[in-house]
C-alpha cells in the first residue's frame, strides 16, 4: 500500500482518527501470532515444570489458551502484555513498509519508533486491561505532548464492540492538551475536562488499523466474550523531536537522511531496547 489519499488525510485531520481496512499483509500477521503462541508455550512449560498450573492447555486455540492459563496463575497476563516481545516477527511487524508508507504521509520520509509500542491481550473482564478515557500525549513527557506521532492500532483478530475493540471520541482533538488524573491502573481525563462529543467504537478487522492522533481521547472498555482480543499498537514521529519517554528506547525505521542509522536487524534492535540506548538526532 502506498500513502494515505489526500482524503483520508483530511478526514484524520478533521476527526482525529482513521480507519483502514487492511494494512499488515497476512504473512507478518501470522509470523507474530505463531511467535506470541511459542512465547505462550516456552511460558507455560516453565510454569507447568514449576507447579504454578497444573494444565497446560494445550488444545486451546491462539485466541483462547491464555485466558486458560491465567485462571491458572496470573502471571502469564503480565509476561504477554506490553512492550516486552522483542522477537524476530514483532521487529519485523512494527518496520513492515505497510505502516511506514502510512506513516511516512503523516511525519515525512524520516521516521523513528518512538519506543512505545505494545502488545495486548485483552482478557475478558480482567481489570488490567480496562484502559480509561485517554490522549496519548498523557502519557509522554511535556516536551513531547505537540508531536505529531500517530499511534498505529492493529488488532491481530477481528475487533469489534463484543471483544473490546477501541473507542474514540471524534474532532476532540482539537481541544488540545486535556487535563489528565492518576486513576488505578491508568491515567484518565479529568472529568472537568472531558469533551462533550460523544464517543463512537472503532471496530477494526484482523491487520486493519485505527490511526489515532495523539490528542484524540480513547479508550479500551471491558468484555466479557470468552476470547482474547490481541493488537499492537506502535507510534513513529520525527528523529529529531524528543519522544517523551525515556524508559524505553526509540529507534530509526525508515530515512532519507540518516539512511546508515535505519536499524535494519532483529540483532541492532534488541541491542537498542535491551540496553534502552536513546540516539541523537539532533
Ligand atoms: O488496546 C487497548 O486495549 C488499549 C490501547 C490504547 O489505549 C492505546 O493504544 O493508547
Amino acid at each position: 500500500m502506498a500513502g494515505l489519499t489526500a482524503e483520508q488525510m483530511m478526514f484524520f485531520e478533521d476527526e482525529g482518527y482513521l480507519i483502514l481496512e487492511k494494512l499488515v499483509p497476512d504473512r507478518y500477521v501470522d509470523a507474530l501470532i505463531q511467535e506470541i503462541h511459542q512465547t505462550i508455550e516456552d511460558l507455560a512449560q516453565a510454569a507447568y515444570k514449576e507447579g504454578k498450573i497444573r494444565d497446560l492447555c494445550a488444545g486451546e486455540a491462539f485466541e483462547t489458551r491464555l485466558i486458560a492459563l491465567n485462571g491458572q496463575s496470573e502471571e502469564f497476563y503480565g509476561r504477554m502484555s506490553g512492550g516486552q516481545m522483542n522477537g524476530p516477527a514483532m521487529f519485523t511487524f512494527l518496520t513492515c513498509n505497510e505502516i511506514l508508507d502510512v506513516a511516512e504521509s503523516f511525519v515525512g520520509p524520516d521516521l523513528l519508533n518512538n519506543g512505545i509500542y505494545r502488545l495486548r491481550p485483552k482478557l475478558p473482564l480482567h481489570p488490567r486491561t480496562e484502559v480509561n478515557w485517554h490522549q496519548d500525549a498523557g502519557y509522554v513527557k511535556d516536551e513531547a505532548k505537540q508531536v505529531t506521532a500517530p499511534a498505529f492500532w492493529i488488532p491481530l483478530v477481528d475487533a469489534d464492540e463484543e471483544n473490546g475493540c477501541l473507542w474514540v471520541i471524534p474532532r476532540a482533538h482539537k481541544r488540545g492538551i486535556l487535563k489528565h488524573i492518576r486513576a488505578k491502573h491508568y491515567l484518565d481525563i479529568d472529568p472537568a475536562d472531558f469533551p462533550d462529543t460523544k464517543p463512537i467504537p472503532a471496530p477494526v478487522k484482523r491487520g486493519g488499523a485505527l490511526i489515532i492522533h495523539n490528542l484524540a481521547p480513547h479508550c479500551s472498555k471491558p468484555h466479557s466474550k470468552r476470547m482474547v482480543r490481541w493488537s499492537v499498537d506502535t507510534r513513529y514521529q520525527l528523529p529529531t523531536l524528543p519522544t517523551g519517554y525515556p524508559w524505553e528506547a526509540p529507534f530509526l525505521v525508515r530515512s532519507r537522511r540518516w539512511p546508515d542509522r535505519v536499524v535494519r536487524t532483529h540483532e541492532e534492535f534488541l541491542r537498542i531496547r535491551k540496553n534502552n540506548l536513546h540516539e541523537s538526532f539532533a
